[in-house]
This record gives C-alpha cells, structure tokens and sequence, in this order.
C-alpha cells in the first residue's frame, strides 16, 4: 500500500509530542477510529495515518520544537494535490503553532503529476546559452503607459544582452497594452532586436484574469507565438498551474511568480516552509521557472531557505530541474555572490537594477553581462569595470557585495 509522509514542524509541542502526533495521525484520517465497533475497526485500519518519527528539535532561533512524520495511505485521497493539501494540512493548519515541512510522494503518485515541461536544459536549448548564468529583466513602471513605451521598453532591454523579459506580475489587461497585442507587437520588437544583435531573447508574458478562461487564454498565446507564460501561482493556486503545464495545446514554458505565497511561508510557526512551496511543489506542479527573493536584496530570505528551495527545484527526481530565480532587488554588484551561491544554472533578475542604470536599461544590462563574465573569467571585477563603463556606472550607483572564500 502506497503512502504519503507528512513532516510537520510543531512548535510548542507541549509535553507529549508523540501523543500529539499520535491524535493529528488519527484525526486527519480515521478520526474516531478508536471508538468504532471492532468490526469497523479492522476496515478502517488501512485507511488509518501512521506515526513514523517522532524528534525533538531545535528552531533557527533556539526554541524547542518537535519534528513529526506520518505517513498517511494514498487510498485516502485522489491523484491530485488539493486533496493531498486538504488531507495533511486541511484543518490542521488552523490548528495551533505548526507548519507542514516537506512532503514525499510515492513513486506512483508522481506519475500522475506532470513536472516541468521544459526545465532548465529545455529553456537553455530555446536560448542557446549553456555555460553561464542567464540574464532576466522585468518590465517596470509600465502600468497607464501604452504600446509604443512598451515596445521602447522591451527594445532596451533586448539590446542590454538580457536573455529573459519578463512582464511585471502586476500588469494586468490595459486598454491599450492588452495581453494578445503585447504578444503579437512584442515578437516583432524582439526579432528586430535578433537582426540587430544576433542574440535571442524570450518574453514571459503575463498571463492574468479569471481562473477558468486562463487555458483558453494561454492556448492563443501559443498560437500567437508566445515565448513563455508567466503565472502568478499562489494567487490561483498549485492545481491551476498543474492543468497549464499538462495541456498540450500550451507547449510553453511556465515561469511561476511567488506573489502572495510569503502569506503561506514566511511564519516560523505556521504554513508551509518555502522549500516545500517554491521548490517542490512549484516544480511537481509544472513551473519551468520559479522566482523567490534571494537572500541579499530588497526583499530577502533567510539563505539556508533560498537555497532549499534551489536544492528542491534542481536535486535528482523524476521530473526535470526548475531553473531557479533568486530575484528582488538584484544589482550588478551582488552578481560574485549569486554566482557563488547558486552556480551558472540559475537566473540572475532584476527590474530596478536594468531600468535604474544612469545608461538606461540597455545601460543596465551590459553592466549585468560584463560582471557575469568576469566572474566566469575569474577577473576582479573592479579591473573589468575599467573596461566597461556600463559597469563602472552601476558599481559607483549601488555598490558591490563582498565574496568571502
Ligand atoms: C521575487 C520577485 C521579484 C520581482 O518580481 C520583481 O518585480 C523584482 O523587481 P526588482 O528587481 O526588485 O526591481
């Protein structure tokens, strides 16, 4: 028989943490199962949750708290993850200090789920780049401009060298810059640029409204010719990027936004760690891309939980790796630290950091391009800076993180 394990954090587990453990395994599955006529008993025993470890433990901050795995049989529940989430966190997570860990699916269980479509070698292949970091800015200040800012925006950008364009998650449909057009008008914009530059460029295009016109919706962005489609997950849920990922009428890469999750992960006590969150179940669920604040700009994570999600997104499984994005607040000059942090195999992205450049933001990412290559090139960065002006610029504007060895 098939079984899901739960882990659970609980923090002030009180003075019995196995008893407690105990009541959640029963409680969330056979519930009065000790008081049923023996009969009953034995039928519903294979439904019945199983304690499988119970530890004391210590949080980050020194407080005493309990780990707790139950493994709950996969009979309980259907192939799909509203009913996982329902089962092992329903009422439980109204219920006092506890967060859910971690999750480990059986191995017939994940085949019913469709992992990314394209991950990190798919969107390298799209590219054309595999040897280094690559390179992503976001559309910003765009919302009550019209078409034509847009397109100057998008050209900028493209001609900086970046190799991802990414809508701002906050832009929604406007009158005169709606979805289908930033699509057909946006293509033209980036193949000028290719003419130009001979580099290819993708734009995630912000794919926004009512939950049950997203598929129709993200069907005729591929038919438009859409590069890429980004979702702001956690404002719809997991279930609706998995449906997008499994459609194959949409053959594009998902690049999922953690808008609204913080609300899910960021309490100690409560929720879901955001390991579970924006690394397995973003990448279980179909995200080609998973963006989370990396641990050093405006909007920071704890690092050891920056780079759990990484290792979620990119660890061996059946499914193929999430290219992870450590994004907010990112400038040139935290380019040495990303790099050492999370490898070549991760997005370096920015909004503030290409568009607020003295040079504009064509400005700004040749600045992001000269630091990256003189990380690879194992070049101090202030000696490559004395060859790219762009650099010098967005070093003397916002400074530059020192890498310990
Ligand atoms: C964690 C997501 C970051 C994001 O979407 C965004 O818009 C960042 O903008 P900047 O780079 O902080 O300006």
């Amino acid at each position: 028989m098939s079984e899901l394990l739960a882990t659970y954090i609980l923090a002030d587990p009180g003075c019995d943490a196995e008893k407690r453990a105990e009541q959640i395994a029963i409680g969330l599955t056979v519930g009065s199962w000790t008081d049923l006529p023996l009969l009953k008993q034995e039928q519903l025993k294979k439904h019945k949750g199983r304690v499988v470890k119970v530890e004391e433990t210590e949080s980050a901050l020194g407080e005493k708290q309990a780990t707790v795995t139950i493994a709950y049989p996969e009979a309980n529940f259907t192939n799909d993850i509203p009913a996982v989430l329902t089962t092992v966190f329903g009422k439980l997570s109204l219920d006092g200090k506890i967060k859910l860990a971690d999750l480990e699916f059986s191995q017939s269980f994940k085949q019913s789920l469709p992992g990314p479509k394209f991950g990190v070698y798919g969107i390298r292949k799209k590219i054309g780049e595999f040897e280094r970091p690559l390179l992503m800015s976001i559309f910003k200040g765009v919302i009550g401009r019209d078409m034509e800012d847009l397109k100057e925006q998008l050209r900028q950008q493209a001609l900086g060298g970046v190799d991802l364009i990414k809508d701002d998650e906050i832009l929604f449909e406007t009158g005169s810059a709606p979805f289908e057009k930033r699509i057909t008008e946006g293509r033209k914009v980036l193949e000028a640029a290719f003419e130009e530059t001979g580099r290819k460029t993708l734009y995630a295009v912000n794919l926004t409204g009512r939950t049950m016109e997203l598929k129709s919706k993200a069907r005729k962005a591929a038919e438009l010719g859409a590069d890429v489609l980004l979702l702001n997950v956690f404002a719809y849920g997991l279930d609706v990027l998995q449906s997008l990922a499994e459609d194959d009428d949409i053959p594009l890469p998902i690049m999922a936004h953690p808008a609204v999750s913080g609300a899910l992960t960021s309490s100690p006590h409560y929720g879901f760690s955001h390991s579970l969150l924006l690394g397995k179940l973003n990448r279980y669920a179909g995200a080609d891309f998973s963006l989370f604040p990396s641990p050093y700009g405006s909007v920071a994570l704890p690092k050891r939980d920056a780079l759990a999600i990484y290792d979620e997104c990119t660890k061996e499984d059946v499914f193929k790796p999430t290219f992870v994005v450590p994004s907010a607040g990112i400038h040139p000059g935290m380019v040495p630290l990303l790099m050492k942090d999370f490898g070549i195999d991760h997005i370096i992205n920015a909004g503030g950091g290409i568009h607020g450049h003295p040079n504009g933001a064509a400005g700004g990412g040749r600045a992001f391009r000269a630091v990256i290559d003189a990380v690879l090139e194992a070049e101090p960065v202030e000696e490559k800076a004395k060859r790219s002006p762009d650099l010098k610029l967005a070093l003397e504007k916002w400074g530059r993180i020192e890498v310990s060895v």
